[in-house]
């Protein structure tokens, strides 16, 4: 039957006639192309319906941006490394190259089956040679611009992947996306016992290793102050990105620590081995109630005090091979004492694992009347408990049972008893050498080093003579050996690569074994697909400069730290480096919402995922688009996806009919103009939300475009050029959301061109005229109320009858949606309804509820 819509059939040959026509490519000497990017996916093996979602949204805009006018830039590629390849590689006793290999031509099968208009000439692949130099490469560049350092660390580390998981990879079990939770806050130190790996949610233990860094922390503070300015990105992704890095506002306060003796190297900013130690408070108005200080079990003094104490010795070897969460509030007095800066009062000093080593200064002082931690650390150690502030509206605290922690009055505190706290603080500061305005982050330095073997390794050798020595530039790639399974680090066991010689000495070395970071592919992605095939540079200066930000990236909001913060890091670095010149590598952020199932989230652990194929791709598209705003979560139904099915079999007949018909010039007036106007208007209004990213608002209006057009046929004739002009519309309209259809609709009114290439549809008229139009029928109910009674009195006369239609048609829409707003409207709406009902003539679609 002709008038069938074949999804499965149309789907091939248009995506034949894109590929043979190369549709996608971005014109070579394009200026400045609009920049759309999905977040490359992570090579699993499948596509699930997040990333289908993702993938049409950018889809749909890079589509619209096209027919705009605009040279697009929509490119793919592949996030191939990191440990998912490596496991599944062990299970299924493959290595993880010839896996990866085979998940890549499966997804990208599965993306080339759904339609999506990518530039594949630009296709990349994190965990090739090519790719994975460049990684190496930066890490040289930013090595040489002090931003790389080796050091001993206590890190997070999976027993079960055997790896080291940086801060952000750590996960709370119940709540994946709550703030860090090692950062020294009261409530987050006390949940440590729920940090699992973000994989595969083994607990989370600790070790001590030489590892590898980014120093993110030289950025927190622009990472920080840059966020304000970020227009295009989702307040919510922004609100994360600030509590992660975690700005603080204090002062810094020294102590005299007399028995410390300068063991410091003097490098330190922290006054460690100069008879001082420096501590970090966000609360310098309560110093009068310091009653002890305490540096954490990393701290210098605490190694210096080490050396001549077994008692202290021992304490700091047990917590610090402790998850902190075990040691709780334990702590060890050492010999030494604290002055107080400005009582003199000689206050006792501990070791306390409470204390973060890479928190502020890593030391503070106890403050125990007016902070949690305090507080309970001087219960378990019977440390004085003092108040210092007393709370505003008079209520009794009682500082025995908890610290107080608001604002209020001070007492107890010299000269400054009276003054409101945050006032004692400025004056405190100003009057004091000994106290320092100061700002501390809770951000940490980004942890690159990973003890597996799927990675880009870190191009480092290690000589005895030399220590560790960068493998110069003519040497890169190091290449990952041939992969063994084995429970450890691959690399560790692979003899031959591992032997190498030093570059500086000639002498015998070994390489470095841990590789890096997966974040550290992503981190940059973006800049390569720029010029995907530079053999010299990981991309063009030039072009970086002329193309970026990227001005649209979507993906998912579990993103929003790690590679967003990254990212964000990179540019920077790279700027600085002088690579590029933007300082920020994203203009507009979309964080689309979740795809549930049955209430929760569509994934392939969960065992409910829907396969696009069942549906057909476009189908599949046009629902994931059309059932909610991008950033909202929605339900994945049955019905609704039949509503996107039908959609399109609708249009196919309305064209097919129009095309049968022939060319009808009859002319009414009154109904032609009715029709055009509302043609005009659509185009208006559809513009508008592509603009916005309002998918699902779009779609609304190309449905109710289509009703009136299907309306107008039925009981009219209509002019042909109207008509036509009308179905036309749709195509192009429907393109972005559903370009096989769209092709289709297209190729049977003008039997040549393709609408992927088309220009997007104008309004013959004013477009201000058309949105009057909008106005008009977008009144409240009072308002609806009056059409719908000036249609009926018109109505006998036959005047405009499908205006009339049309009116009401809208007037109970309206009515419906005021009524949400307005439930005391309900019952008007009801009787409006019942009456347009009961009148025969007026048709009611069956698809409109
Ligand atoms: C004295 C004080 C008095 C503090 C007071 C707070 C309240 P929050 O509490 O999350 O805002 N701190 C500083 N360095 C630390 C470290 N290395 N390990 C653990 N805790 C550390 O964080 C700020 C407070 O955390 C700082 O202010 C300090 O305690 C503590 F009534 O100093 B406060
Ligand atoms: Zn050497």
């Amino acid at each position: 039957m002709t008038s069938h819509y074949d999804h499965a059939q149309v789907q091939e040959f248009w995506q034949y006639v894109w590929e043979r026509d190369d549709v996608y490519a971005l014109d070579a000497d394009a200026d400045d192309p609009t920049y759309v990017l999905g977040m490359f996916p992570y090579t699993s093996g499948t596509l699930h319906m997040g990333h289908v979602r993702n993938y049409a949204i950018t889809d749909a805009y890079s589509r619209y941006r096209r027919m705009q006018g605009d040279d697009v830039l929509h490119p793919m590629g592949w996030d191939a490394f990191g440990l998912p390849a490596e496991n599944a590689a062990f299970e299924r006793k493959t290595d993880p190259q010839s896996w990866t290999e085979a998940c890549i031509r499966r997804m990208r099968e599965e993306l080339e089956t759904m339609g999506f208009g990518y530039d594949w000439s630009r296709e990349i692949t994190t965990c090739e040679p090519a790719y994975y130099r460049w990684n190496q490469w930066l890490f040289k560049r930013l090595y040489e611009a002090g931003l790389v350092e080796y050091e001993a660390a206590t890190v997070n580390w999976c027993p079960d992947c055997e790896t080291v998981l940086a801060d952000a990879q750590v996960a709370e079990r119940e709540d994946e996306h709550s703030e860090p939770s090692d950062r020294g806050s009261g409530e987050a130190a006390s949940s440590d016992g729920d940090r699992v790996c973000w994989r595969c949610e083994t607990p989370v233990g600790r070790r001590e290793l030489d590892q590898w860094f980014f120093t993110i922390t030289d950025y927190a503070e622009e990472l920080d102050a840059g966020l304000d300015d970020l227009e295009g990105w989702p307040e919510g992704v922004r609100e994360i990105q600030r509590n992660w890095i975690g700005r603080q506002e204090g002062a810094r306060i020294t102590f005299d620590v007399p028995e410390y003796g300068g063991v410091g190297d003097g490098e330190t900013d922290d006054g460690n081995g100069s008879g001082t130690v420096d501590v970090f408070s966000t609360r310098p108005e309560t110093i009068y109630g310091a009653t002890s200080l305490a540096v954490s079990p990393g701290h210098e003094l605490a190694r210096e005090l080490a050396e001549d104490d077994d008692d202290v010795a021992a304490y700091v070897e047990t917590v610090r091979e402790r998850d902190p969460d075990e040691v709780g509030f334990s702590g060890i007095e050492t010999d030494a004492t604290a002055i107080h800066p400005l009582t003199g009062a000689e206050l006792p000093v501990y070791v306390a694992s409470y204390v973060l080593e890479d928190v502020g200064t890593g030391a503070v002082m106890g403050v125990p009347g007016h902070n949690e931690r305090d507080h309970a650390f001087a219960l378990e150690h019977d440390l004085p408990i003092e108040r210092v502030i007393a709370p505003d509206d008079a209520t009794e605290s009682a500082i025995e049972t908890g610290a107080y922690t608001g604002d209020g009055v001070l007492e107890n505190s010299g000269e400054y008893d009276g003054l409101e706290s945050e006032r004692a603080g400025e004056r405190l500061v100003a009057d004091h050498d000994a106290l320092v305005e100061d700002v501390t982050y809770r951000l940490r330095d980004w942890l690159i080093s990973r003890q597996r073997y799927w990675g880009t390794p870190i191009p480092v050798v290690h000589c005895d003579d030399c220590g560790h020595v960068l493998v110069p530039d003519e040497e890169l790639p190091v290449e990952l050996p041939e992969f063994v399974r084995t429970t450890g680090n691959p690399l560790d066991a692979a003899e031959e690569w591992n032997e190498t010689t030093c570059p500086d000495c000639g002498g015998p070395a070994r390489r470095e074994t841990d590789t890096m970071d997966t974040f550290v592919d992503s981190s940059w992605y973006y800049l390569r697909f720029l010029s995907p095939d530079l053999a010299d540079a990981p991309f063009d200066t030039d072009l970086a400069d002329d193309w970026m930000p990227v001005d649209v990236y979507v993906g998912g909001d579990e993103h929003a730290i790690l590679h967003l913060l990254y990212t964000r890091f990179f540019t920077k670095a790279l700027a600085d480096i002088g690579l590029i010149e933007g300082r920020e590598p994203i203009r507009e952020l979309k964080s689309q919402g979740t795809v549930l199932y049955d209430g929760e989230k569509m994934s392939s652990s969960k065992g409910n995922v829907v396969v696009p194929e069942e549906y057909g791709a476009e189908t599949t598209r046009l629902f994931v688009l059309s059932a909610a705003h991008p950033e909202q979560d929605f339900e994945w139904t049955a019905n609704n996806v039949r509503g996107a099915y039908d959609l399109q079999q609708t249009l196919y007949r309305m064209a097919t009919a129009f095309v049968e018909a022939g060319d009808s010039r009859v002319r009414r007036r009154d109904h032609d103009d009715y029709v055009a106007r509302e043609i005009d208007r659509t185009i208006a209004v559809v513009t508008e939300e592509y603009d916005r990213f309002r998918f699902h608002r779009a779609a609304t209006e190309i449905r109710e475009l289509a009703r009136l057009l299907r309306r107008y046929r039925e009981y009219d004739r209509p002019h042909g050029e109207v008509h036509r002009r009308g179905l036309l519309t749709l195509a192009a309209l429907i393109a972005p959301m559903a370009p096989h259809l769209g092709e289709e609709l297209w190729n049977k009114l003008r039997g040549e061109g393709l609408v992927v290439e088309a220009d997007w549809p104008e309004p013959n008229r004013d477009t201000s005229a058309a949105q009057l139009e909008r106005g008009l029928v977008e009144r409240t109910l009072e308002d609806v109320r009056d059409i719908v009674d000036v249609a009926a009195i018109d109505e006998p006369e036959r005047v405009e009858l499908v205006v009339a239609r049309e009116w009401k048609y809208r007037a109970v829409e309206l009515a419906g949606r005021s009524a949400d707003e307005d439930a005391a409207g309900e019952a008007d709406v009801d009787s409006i309804a019942d009456r347009l009902l009961a009148d025969e003539t007026l048709e009611i679609d069956a698809d409109r509820d």
